[in-house]
């Protein structure tokens, strides 16, 4: 099976997390972004949008969209939650990430990190400081009361949450005014088979 992705794409690096802590073997096959080699005829084949991440399973079929293939992988093992209700929960919070956190402090990391901040992304990356706020308020409520996102333990919820989180200060973020957020962060990187993007 393989995973083509960018190892400093926190959407990839969901997959490589994932992927280790269910001690499922995979082979990473890595894509530059920047050269665009995720739009190649060939890359198109396997995924007509021409993002990272998207995996090749054996039989050749492909899967694409990060949360999507944490769901894949995760059903049926402890990081997908038990009751009907918590594993709503679980999407609820995978919603969450990919319309109101990684749209606004991906994107920011995006522009700084990749891009190397030019002065012509000013204004997008301004307009993104005040939703991206918003979602870290969001997850800080919700931690001020519970250890995990969904059905009381670890799951692919906090790992759709964790990959830009934790390095939302490439993107801009400050989150020491954010306890709550940087004591999960702390027991995402304390559970088993836990191992850094890069
Ligand atoms: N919703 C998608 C987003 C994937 C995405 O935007 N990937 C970026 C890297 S993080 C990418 O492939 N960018 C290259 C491009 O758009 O050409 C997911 O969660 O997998």
């Amino acid at each position: 099976m393989k995973v083509f992705g960018d190892v400093w794409s926190g959407n990839c690096y969901k997959v490589k997390l994932v992927l280790t802590q269910l001690k499922c073997p995979f082979e990473w096959v890595p894509v530059d972004i920047m050269k665009a080699e995720s739009h190649t005829p060939e890359f198109l084949a396997m995924n007509p949008n021409g993002r990272v991440p998207t995996v090749r399973l054996d039989d050749g079929t492909c899967l694409a969209e990060s949360n999507a293939i944490l769901w894949y992988f995760a059903e049926g093992t402890p990081l997908v939650p038990d009751s009907k209700l918590a594993r709503a929960q679980a999407l609820q919070w995978m919603f969450f990430e990919q319309y109101s956190h990684e749209p606004n402090i991906a994107t920011s990391r995006y522009i700084i990190r990749y891009l190397g901040n030019p002065p012509e992304k000013k204004a997008a990356l301004a307009a993104r400081v005040e939703p991206g706020y918003a979602a870290l308020g969001v997850m800080e409520s919700h931690l001020a009361k519970e250890n995990w996102f969904a059905g009381g333990k670890y799951s692919i919820a906090d790992i759709a949450l964790y990959a830009y989180t934790h390095c939302a200060g490439e993107g801009g973020f400050d989150l020491t005014r954010f306890p709550a957020i940087r004591a999960w962060i702390a027991r995402v990187e304390s559970q088993p088979f836990y191992v850094p993007m890069g």
